[in-house]
């Protein structure tokens, strides 16, 4: 896969996306959102991608959507804009496969809104977290408003969006924001040792537990309890389960196929 603005390194099931636009601390602007978008789609039909770790190049994770291609937008094209980049937060949050935010430094307004879109966060110390937008007129519009109060609750969620404050990493590890904080130069590390661990797992069983979550959190308790019944059973249907149950049962490893 060739890309102006995204690094993509795979190798034994996991696929290192790097955002790779320093100069403007990878701001979203439209170009990078469609690589993004078109990145994701082909990393999700990629049989040989088990997980995925998203990272920034530079000082920053992703400073924001673009402001200088912002600011003279009208009502229908900031519209275009924010559904551009809500189509491409949608499909990382529902891809088959975990995707893993090594948030290495800022992840302003639309960065911390990939953050939220992707499964797991591990920031470095140097992370600074925030929703800026009102500050700029603007509210949220990569689905922060939605996805920040359902990881951080309500109240929090409501204090960084309207106070428009960034925080540090320590604070938003405090919220629940993030999953872990590591030195900076222990990032890449932290977030690939998370992703293999991931990857030594069955995968489908895996994939089919993100389903249930993403898709459970959204509905009530009861239908929530049918999605994982339906996951649960589905389960049944492949090798893997077999072999993982007989692994255990004969105490050893399981050998995993992915089917
Ligand atoms: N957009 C465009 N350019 C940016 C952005 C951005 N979000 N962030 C940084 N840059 C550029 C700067 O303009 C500067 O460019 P240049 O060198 O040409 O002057 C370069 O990156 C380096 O930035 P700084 O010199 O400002 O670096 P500092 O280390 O001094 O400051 C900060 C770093 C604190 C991150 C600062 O750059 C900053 O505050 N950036 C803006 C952060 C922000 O407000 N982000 C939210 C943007 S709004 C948003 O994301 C909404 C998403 C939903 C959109 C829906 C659309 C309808």
């Amino acid at each position: 896969m060739d890309f102006k603005y995204l690094i993509v390194d795979s190798a034994d099931g996991i696929a290192k996306v790097t955002i790779n636009k320093p100069k403007s601390l990878n701001a979203l602007n439209s170009e990078l959102l469609k690589e993004l978008n078109a990145c994701f789609h082909a990393l999700d039909e990629d049989e040989a991608v088990d997980v995925v770790v998203v990272t920034g190049e530079g000082k920053a994770f992703v400073a924001g959507a673009d402001i200088s291609e912002m600011q003279p937008l009208a009502a229908a094209e900031a519209y275009a804009f924010a559904k551009l980049g809500m189509d491409t937060f949608m499909l990382i949050e529902h891809m088959s496969k975990p995707v893993i935010a090594a948030v290495n430094g800022f992840a302003l307004g639309g960065g911390c809104e990939l953050a939220l879109a992707c499964d797991i966060r591990i920031a470095s110390e140097k992370a600074v977290f925030g929703q800026p937008e009102v500050g700029l007129g603007i509210t949220p519009g990569f689905g922060g408003t939605q996805r920040l109060a359902r990881t951080v609750g309500v109240g929090i969620a409501k204090e960084l969006i309207y106070t428009a404050k960034n925080i540090k990493a320590d604070r938003a590890y405090e919220i629940g924001l993030v999953n872990k904080v590591v030195a900076p130069e222990e990032l890449d590390d932290a977030a690939m040792e998370m992703a293999k661990t991931i990857a030594g797992n069955a995968k489908l069983a895996v994939s089919y537990a993100k389903a249930a979550i993403v898709d459970g959190i959204q509905a009530d308790i009861h239908t929530g309890m049918d999605i994982e019944k339906s996951a649960f059973s589905l389960c049944f249907a492949t090798e893997d389960q077999k072999e993982g149950m007989k692994a255990f049962l004969e105490k050893r490893g399981a050998e995993f196929k992915g089917q």
